[in-house]
């Protein structure tokens, strides 16, 4: 079961944009011919290697390529991955590197440069024109740019006159609440604690980040049933669980590193239960990328052993109902439940028991989209399971009910005692390969009191105690003009935030746009009145400090951290590091600042240093991130210690929301490709779902295409209904069937954020909605 239209060639390439509508995001243009055409092969393996080997050619980094990648990852030394937040390997790292990663390393490793030339030839309005894939390819960032009015070009300018520059627009602003700091789950963790403090000595928590559109959802749940924001599972207990549920992840794309866990689950014995509307690349056969030997055999292993098909956001429908199968069976079979487990750590079991209870059975099967059959067939591979591990990643988090989704998760582990011990327990996937340090070295729009103390004592601050502004809330200042100055450390915030126009429109009204980017993107383009561009060293490259090459700390998915050292030569001699770039901004703005920046920036041992004081679980930061592995933050939730209010673990009992769409409308997910990184497309094929030469589509089950007259490969126009009942607009998009639960359709992200309203986030983790996104296809006026 894969893409229904094999081997379907699909005529027309018109135009796909509406004219009011600016969708931004496009890969590279094309003359060929859309298609789609299932795909039968094993994830990973030759195709992977083939693509890799076109992409090292397309960016003539052959030589370098290659030894940057076995470079990376490596226990002694190197530099970490910037692709995804999958850990390394437990028993000392060999090769596990995936196409993914690779791409992603050598799309920074480009001979090509943006320099000066490129501003003076063409004005701001003539790159707004541009293509995404087109303004990314023209290579790294070199030099400081500011924008100029009269002429609308971007023109050079020096360091220090760009700091004076943000400096002089801070401290001119009325309320430090004007200003807000976004960060792209990439920096590193000494940047990330000198960026937090910045913005906190200069007196704003307004530190919008792209967790808020990624896992702020788990990070809540989380939080709220067992006290901290993150996963307790690490990858041994990846190797040693004997069921792993894999819930609202592409992982094939997106984490392929997990395919190789998922092929040594399989082997060990262990089952492997996906659960997506789609069934996708890694719910099926790998070939696991560094077994040479299998790859030249061609031979695959499966990487599941049920594919559970639930309707959008039925997820939690489906767990309640495993739940209910494990509560049910307890009646005869007293040890389905870990009773000593639940007296002793847990708290509300009694109340979520009866809430089981009393659902029935028919309402979980329609809310789910699985029969009651399915239902038990998972219940059972729990119930058998004595160690289970749940993960999950945006199918399960970008949703109207995010946060009781991943809650109901924690309490179907908690009914079996899958915490705290081998093989067991909630594992989300993360996104941004340093997404979660981020949080935990500061960035967060809500800090704890206890949080901003310790700061305050260690580093002899006053910072702000009120709550400051995240993504959705920064888009709405900017438009009340509440917020006047935006700082992006990375990111494409123009493209990854919900309601394009509105975003962009939003950013437009700011009195000064900061971008500090390693490429050109749309957020250069759509400026604020005045705008800088600030380019800065890559994590391949080397950081020279006064007192040395200097490496800085990241933290994986599941709370390990190590040292990354960049090892090549700066895309241009004129590119400053993150954390020097932070401290000339903070310098700048805050000239009695408390904070020794320069000193800081010599020798970035003396950041760690602080941080060491200043963080919970940094204690020696210096000594144990130097161990051949780093070191694990220390998680109290797996050592069975609960910081939440009662001190035990809490079952959550909430509602079970209505998740079935409306007369004809359809739940759309917005997506990656394959070849994308986020905002970043690397080409218009995604491979894994057989899509040649096509963005601009939209994936959905033949029965609906059929009622709708739509005709498979034929156009159609998109309108999504908001909130608010505001309605926004693709025309000309191309439908494809596919092999999905009927009320649901799928199509990419960044170009689909123009569906999404700016009222459109969740009520629990205030998320944007981008996997929930109530529309209508028509066939096209075009
Ligand atoms: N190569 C590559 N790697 C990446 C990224 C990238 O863009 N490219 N991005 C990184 C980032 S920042 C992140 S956050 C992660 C994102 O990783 P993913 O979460 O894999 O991201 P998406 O591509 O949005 O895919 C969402 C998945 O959830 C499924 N889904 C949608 N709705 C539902 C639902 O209601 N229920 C269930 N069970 N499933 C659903 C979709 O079918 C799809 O498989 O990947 C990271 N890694
Ligand atoms: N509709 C829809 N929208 C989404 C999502 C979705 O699933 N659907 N997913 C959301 C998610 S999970 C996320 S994480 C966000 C992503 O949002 P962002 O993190 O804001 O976007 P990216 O595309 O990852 O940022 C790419 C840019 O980062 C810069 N960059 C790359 N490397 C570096 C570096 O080392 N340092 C610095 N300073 N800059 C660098 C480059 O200039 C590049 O153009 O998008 C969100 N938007
Ligand atoms: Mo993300």
């Amino acid at each position: 079961m894969t893409t229904s239209d094999a081997d379907k060639a699909v005529a027309d390439n018109e135009s796909p944009h509406d004219a009011e509508t600016p969708a931004g995001g496009e890969g590279p243009t094309t003359e060929k011919q859309p298609s789609q055409r299932a795909y039968h092969h094993p994830a990973a393996g030759w195709g992977a290697a083939k693509s890799v080997t076109h992409v090292l050619l397309r960016e003539h980094t052959l030589i370098d390529g290659p030894r940057a990648i076995f470079k990376m990852n490596h226990e002694s030394g190197g530099f970490d991955c910037p692709g995804c937040a999958w850990p390394d390997d437990t028993k000392g790292l060999k090769l596990d590197i995936c196409e993914n990663g690779i791409k992603h390393v050598t799309w920074e490793m480009t001979p090509k440069r943006a320099g000066r030339e490129l501003f003076a030839a063409h004005s701001v309005s003539e790159l707004a024109t541009w293509t995404d894939f087109e303004l990314e390819d023209t290579g790294r960032l070199t030099e400081p740019m500011v924008y100029n009015e009269e002429t609308d070009r971007y023109e050079p300018i020096t360091w220090k006159a760009a700091f004076e520059l943000v400096g002089s627009e801070l401290r001119a602003l009325d309320d430090p609440n004007e200003a807000a700091f976004y960060t792209s789950g990439r920096l590193g963790n000494e940047a990330t604690f000198l960026y937090q403090l910045m913005a906190r000595e200069y007196g704003t928590n307004n530190l919008p980040d792209c967790s808020n559109m990624c896992h702020e959802a788990s990070g809540r749940a989380l939080q709220a049933s067992l006290g901290t924001g993150k996963g307790t599972a690490d990858l041994a207990d990846w190797e040693s669980a004997d069921a792993l549920f894999i819930m609202g992840v592409n992982a094939a794309s997106n984490a392929p590193r997990m395919l190789t866990a998922l092929a040594e689950a399989y082997r060990r014995g262990a089952q492997i239960v996906h659960v997506n509307p789609l069934i996708e690349a890694a719910a099926t056969r790998t070939i696991v990328p560094h077994e040479f030997v299998d790859m030249a055999l061609f031979k695959s292993t499966r990487t599941s052993t049920l594919n559970l098909q639930v309707r959008a956001g039925g997820d939690m429908a489906l767990l309640r109902g495993m739940a209910k199968a494990v509560i049910e069976e307890s009646a005869s079979d007293p040890k389905a439940l870990d009773r000593e487990f639940i007296d002793r750590h847990t708290q509300g079991f009694e109340e979520y028991r009866a809430l089981c209870e009393a659902t029935p059975w028919q309402k979980l099967e329609r809310q789910s989209g699985l029969t009651r059959a399915d239902i038990l067939k998972a219940a059972e591979v729990y119930s058998r399971s004595d160690r289970t591990l749940i993960s999950w990643c945006l199918g399960v988090s970008q949703h109207e009910h995010g946060v009781d989704t991943v809650r109901e998760i924690v309490n179907l582990l908690l009914l079996r005692g899958n915490l705290g011990r081998e093989g067991a327990g909630p594992s989300p996937v993360r996104g941004h390969s340093n997404v979660q340090g981020n949080r935990t070295c500061g960035i967060d729009h809500r800090p704890t009191p206890e949080f901003l103390d310790r700061l305050a004592d260690v580093c002899g601050i006053d910072p702000p105690r009120a709550h400051g502004l995240d993504t959705i809330g920064v888009v709405e200042g900017m438009h009340r003009g509440t917020v006047k100055v935006f700082v992006a450390m990375g990111g494409n915030f123009a493209m990854a935030a919900p309601d394009t126009t509105y975003t962009a429109e939003g950013l437009r009204r700011c009195g000064l746009t900061v971008q500090v980017s390693t490429k050109l993107n749309r957020s250069h383009v759509i400026h604020g009145k005045k705008a800088l561009i600030l380019p800065c060293l890559g994590r391949t490259e080397k950081d020279h400090q006064r007192r040395g090459p200097q490496a800085t700390s990241v933290e994986d998915s599941m709370s390990m951290v190590h040292l990354s050292l960049g090892m090549k030569r700066p895309a241009s001699p004129h590119l400053l590091s993150e954390p020097a770039i932070i401290a000339g901004m903070a310098r700048a703005a805050l000239p009695r600042s408390a904070v020794p920046w320069e000193q800081y920036i010599e020798d970035y041992d003396r950041i760690r240093d602080t941080m060491a004081q200043a963080l919970d679980g940094f204690e020696d930061f210096n000594r144990r991130v130097r161990l051949p592995l780093g070191f694990r933050i220390k998680q109290p939730a797996r050592e069975l210690v609960f910081l939440t209010p009662s001190g035990r673990a809490e079952f959550s009992a909430a509602v079970l929301p209505d998740v079935v769409p409306r007369d004809d409308m359809l739940v759309l997910q917005t997506m990656r490709s394959h070849d994308q990184w986020n905002t970043t497309i690397y080409s218009d094929d995604d491979r894994y779902r057989g899509i040649k030469n096509l963005r601009t589509l939209v994936l959905m089950n033949r029965a609906d295409m059929r009622c709708r007259g739509i005709i498979p490969g034929s156009l159609v126009d998109i309108t999504a209904t908001s909130k608010d009942g505001s309605k926004r607009s693709l025309t000309g998009y191309r439908a494809l069937s596919y092999d999905m639960p009927r009320g649901c359709a799928a199509g990419y992200m960044p170009e689909m954020n123009a569906l999404i309203g700016a009222a459109d986030y969740s009520t629990q983790s205030d998320q944007p909605l981008m996997k929930n996104v109530n529309v209508r296809v028509t066939p096209s006026r075009l």
